[in-house]
């Protein structure tokens, strides 16, 4: 990957790094529309352009050291899960560096090695991945695998993690029926997030952001761009109307980053941006929405969260 630093910043030395951006260029199992594996490169020159100071939060990004990892980039000649193990040892090596790890994909399948990497090892109970995303992808296979995009918060959640689904409105009834039957999958469905409620259905909004102010332990945060709506994102490889507004959005990251003074982020990925020629709306709205993150969780403590 060949492009301009983050932020257009003076890159931080690894070990000084207060963020630490792990570039994921991986496109193996697509659904529908493709791109995912030029996400990054076009997140990165997205990113020149977005202002440091952040009018809303009062912050200068200028105050964060802001490292750049190497992509890992796929190679033809090994399987979807080996791939997927190269991500993980990444992953590992920049944890040991002390500061935020922050995946840039590239597909949703790569959010399992993260997860694993953060937490040092297989075993994810205690840990509440924290996802926002149009899709389940609870799905035990898809295309006749178990590494799709499709399948992400299923293996997260066979590994004993739990998972609080934020936007999701598309699942097929396998999935529907999973979630349903499995307790430590938390559901906040986008339609009973939007004020546009059927009769006999609950508004869901106040008790989602109860439950990201009152989260704790260790929380893994994974973005999928598709839980926008789509005109923040036209390009991602699965659409699907009827997503979050950005201000929505940023209110529940706000609610567990920021008011949120009992969890620890330990790591956080943003997944599915593609870039299309005819706008940069796809990934300068990834690039703005990582700095938004990090920003929040310097904002409200670093210390607090990390100890
Ligand atoms: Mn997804």
């Amino acid at each position: 990957m060949s492009c301009p630093a983050f932020l257009d910043l003076c890159p931080s030395a690894v070990h000084e790094a207060d963020v630490l951006l792990l570039p994921l260029p991986f496109e193996a199992s697509v659904s529908y529309g493709s791109g995912t594996a030029y996400g990054p490169e076009a997140i990165w020159r997205a990113s020149t352009e977005v202002e440091l100071w952040d009018e809303q939060l009062g912050f200068d990004m200028r105050t964060i050291n802001w490292y750049s990892a190497p992509a890992v980039v796929p190679v033809t000649s090994e399987s979807p899960n080996e791939y997927l193990n190269r991500v993980e040892r990444a992953a590992t090596e920049l944890h040991s560096q002390g500061g935020l790890v922050v995946g840039v994909g590239g597909e949703h399948s790569v959010t399992p090695a993260l997860v694993r990497a953060a937490r040092g090892t297989g075993d994810l109970s205690g840990i509440t991945v924290v996802q926002f995303d149009a899709h389940a992808d609870l799905r035990d296979t898809y295309d006749g695998s178990p590494y799709s995009h499709a399948c992400a918060m299923r293996r997260l959640v066979e590994l004993s993690a739990d998972v609080l689904a934020i936007g999701i409105r598309s699942a097929s009834a396998a999935e529907a029926e999973f979630s349903l039957e499995n307790d430590r999958i938390h559901t906040f469905p986008a339609r009973l997030l939007s004020k546009h409620l059927l009769p006999g259905e609950e508004d869901l909004e106040s008790k989602l952001l109860t439950a990201l102010r009152s989260l704790e332990g260790d929380v893994y945060l994974t973005i999928d761009i598709d839980v926008l709506e789509v005109h923040l994102c036209p390009a991602t490889g699965t659409p699907q109307p009827g997503g979050l507004g950005w201000w929505q959005a940023l209110s529940y990251l706000h609610a567990l980053l920021v008011e949120n003074h009992r969890c620890r982020l330990i790591g956080f990925d943003l997944v599915e941006t593609v870039p299309h020629d005819s706008t940069q709306v796809n990934e300068f709205t990834s690039a703005l929405l990582i700095s938004k993150v990090v920003s929040m969780f310097h904002k409200s403590d670093a210390a607090e969260h990390r100890n």
